[in-house]
């Protein structure tokens, strides 16, 4: 009888083990939206590499570009009891509280893409996102050193700045480093500035304004791609040559930018990457083994592309998109 006891003791156990060990782990991302191409290729290469990782499970919620979705998001999580949070906020402010109740629920939290404000005052585990201030500032340069090619620095010419999602990091960093290059670059006049929130057709409809409202139109630094190719399709309904008549700086790196330049329809793109599984899933496999990182944001390798390649930006040198575009992976 006790030999009986013994093996039902040892059996349950052993189940009992196993079901533990067969626990997935559980990781939860609080996405933006879908925005843009950015963004898709974003939630794609997350969603990707968190589903096909063997016993890992994912709970993903999208916010349709709304804060309030994205808190109450991170709410569910913690109500879930998930294992792990991926977030990237839409806007940099307003998540110190819910922020606040992830640490106090003790769930590690990783940030990526759009660093919160917060983020000194609250605990994370890791961090990957853009060097947005210094896309902004290869944008201009990439302007300033491209009219200087073809013997046109020291030419006055009007540029408009079309921003990202007010509030955004990726709008405040990129604006910033824009702002602050121009300053090299003084026949550079900043005669338009606005938010295209980061989406094709507001990016049309901002383009659409200018060209009516002001008289010339040099050069255009749209903050993401997106906004970049809106502009192009109202700048052909106007009658003007994109790529020629006003000169075209996006950023992301996005596919369909790689095709606009190629078509000469765009001058150049400044990369951001938005796949971040190969940073995400290595994370959380060494946090499971225990191991720990510091807060520093790591910031991906990233190029910049054009027309010809060559244009020298002090950090990093152009590659001709038509030599890469078979290569990319977005
Ligand atoms: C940048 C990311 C931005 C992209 C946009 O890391 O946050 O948001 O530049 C996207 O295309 O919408």
């Amino acid at each position: 009888m006790k030999k009986l006891f013994a093996l039902v003791l040892v059996f349950a156990l052993l189940v009992s083990i196993s079901a533990a060990s067969a626990k997935d782990v559980v990781v939860a991302f609080s996405q933006i939206g879908q925005e843009s191409d950015w963004r898709t290729a974003n939630t794609d290469d997350l969603r990707n590499a968190i589903e096909g990782h063997a016993g890992w499970k994912l709970v993903y919620d999208d916010a349709q570009q709304k804060q309030e979705n994205q808190i109450k998001a991170l709410r569910n999580f913690i109500t879930q009891d998930v294992d792990y949070i991926l977030f990237t906020g839409v806007v940099s402010t307003g998540w110190d509280e819910v922020l606040k109740e992830v640490n106090e629920a003790e769930i590690p939290l990783l940030l990526i893409d759009r660093i919160p404000d917060c983020a000194d005052k609250i605990d994370y585990v890791a961090a990957f996102g853009g060097d947005f201030v210094e896309e902004g500032r290869r944008q201009i340069a990439w302007a300033g050193e491209y009219l200087k090619s073809i013997g046109k620095g020291d030419v006055d010419v009007n540029i408009v700045i079309m921003e990202g999602t007010t509030g955004a990091s990726a709008q405040t960093g990129r604006t910033e480093g824009n702002l602050k290059a121009l300053k090299e670059y003084p026949h550079l006049k900043l005669v338009g500035q606005q938010s295209g929130n980061f989406t094709r057709a507001e990016g049309q409809a901002v383009m659409e304004s200018w060209l009516k409202s002001i008289d010339k139109i040099d050069v255009l630094i749209a903050q993401n791609d997106d906004m970049a190719l809106g502009a192009i399709d109202a700048i052909k309904a106007a009658g003007k040559v994109p790529g020629k008549d006003i000169i075209i700086v996006g950023c992301d790196s996005v596919k369909a930018a790689f095709d606009a330049i190629v078509a000469g329809e765009m001058n150049a793109t400044i990369e951001c990457t938005p796949l971040y599984g190969k940073f995400v899933v290595p994370t959380i496999e060494a946090l499971i083994r225990g191991e720990k990182f510091d807060k520093t944001v790591v910031h991906p390798e990233e190029g910049v592309f054009d027309m010809d390649g060559g244009i020298d930006l002090g950090t990093v040198k152009s590659i001709k998109a038509a030599d890469v575009i078979a290569t990319r992976q977005y």
